[in-house]
């Protein structure tokens, strides 16, 4: 059994006349156009990314560039009055107290070394430290790539409150997989109300996915079972599961979450292999409380930070995978089905701060 990437798609076996030795010369170089055209396309589609990206952080962007310009207006070297209202931007982008507290111990280190350092000097040692903040709190994941053994589905259970993204984002990934030739399988374990298994049932036809459901008001364990079930009976790639964002209160959503859990490890042992919480990230603050509801209530693996689009509030997504050390895999920039980025912490850094040399 090997390894291999989700959303990597299945590689083409190459066909005999393809081998470099049985080619004309002419058929060799037809083959080296279409290389060059491929590196080509992809190289416009990396472009496009980023643009797509640079678009959806604007608002974030324009928030932090605005404060950092009033904070340092009229001041040429950083000292401690311009650290202090360093501080409170970052605290007011919603980047959170403790890893602001974080970041400013850092630039006073090296203000502590560098005596007079310009403020103009500032935009570039906030994107290195805020870049080597991410770093640390992704390090024991790939930014890239859900790596899974094949043979058996990869099951991901999606957490979060009501309104999260969490349905939306289960689409948008399962478009993304199913596009990359995963044969997916959604569980509606949301049986709260009957719109929510409608609305997941239309996002699971958009992709192409197969989605199990029961009545409304059914045990959601119960539908996670079947799913899985299901799944494995007809040799499905992922399975997603949907659950309720109920919070009623800590031991209740524990109890929930642990029984889906338990259910699922009867059909597939190490199941749920990924538990991605899903925070609309225009609620900053909010976002860092569910969190911690969350986290204390299961074990979070992974984060999906939404409706990053519209919001100044981006600067949660550095705070909260610094606070609780958990990587962010997806961030959703906007409602249509190709709006949720695979997290890039590069790509981020580079979106709000521009390159690192300039
Ligand atoms: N602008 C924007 N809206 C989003 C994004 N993700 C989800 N939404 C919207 O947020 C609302 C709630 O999403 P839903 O998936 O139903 O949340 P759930 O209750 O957690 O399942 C819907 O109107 C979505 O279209 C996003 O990345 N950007
Ligand atoms: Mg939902």
């Amino acid at each position: 059994m090997g390894f291999f990437d989700l959303f990597k798609k299945k590689k083409k076996v190459e066909t005999p006349q393809e081998s470099p030795e049985n080619l004309t010369p002419e058929q060799a170089a037809a083959v080296e156009a279409r290389a060059e055209q491929e590196a080509e396309e992809e190289r416009a589609a990396v472009e496009a990314e980023r643009k797509e990206l640079e678009v959806g952080l604007e608002k974030t962007k324009e928030g932090f560039f605005g404060r950092l310009k009033r904070a340092i207006a009229g001041r040429t070297t950083v000292d401690a009055d311009v650290l202090d209202d360093l501080e409170e931007m970052l605290i007011t982008s919603d980047v959170g107290v403790d890893t602001t507290v974080k970041i400013i111990r850092r630039i006073e280190e090296r203000v502590a070394r560098d005596k007079y350092m310009n403020t103009s000097e500032l935009h570039s040692i906030l994107r290195d430290e805020i870049a080597s903040l991410m770093e640390e709190s992704h390090r024991s994941t790939k930014d890239f790539g859900i790596e899974v053994k094949e043979g058996m589905p990869y099951v991901m259970m999606v957490v979060g409150v009501n309104g999260a993204g969490k349905t939306t984002t289960i689409g948008k990934l399962a478009a993304q997989l199913t596009k990359a030739g995963r044969k997916v399988y959604i569980g509606a374990a949301d049986t709260f109300r009957a719109a929510a298994i409608d609305q997941l049932g239309v996002w699971a036809d958009r992709a192409g996915a197969t989605m199990i459901r029961q009545d409304m008001g059914s045990d959601p364990a119960s539908v996670a079972y079947d799913t899985l079930r299901s799944a494995v009976a007809n040799g499905a790639d992922v399975v997603l599961i949907d659950t309720a964002g109920r919070l009623h209160n800590k031991v209740g959503l524990m109890k929930e979450l642990t029984k889906i859990r338990n259910v699922m490890s009867k059909v597939i042992p190490d199941a749920p292999h990924e538990v991605m919480l899903v925070l609309d990230g225009s609620t900053g603050q909010n976002a860092f409380e569910q969190a911690k509801q969350f986290t204390e209530a299961t074990q979070v693996t992974s984060l999906a930070i939404t409706k990053l689009d519209g919001t100044a509030k981006g600067g949660v997504v550095i705070g909260i995978s610094d606070k609780f050390n958990i990587p962010v895999r997806y961030i959703g920039i906007g409602e249509g089905i190709d709006q949720l980025k695979m997290f890039d912490r590069h790509e981020f850094v580079r979106a709000l701060f521009g390159d690192a040399k300039q």
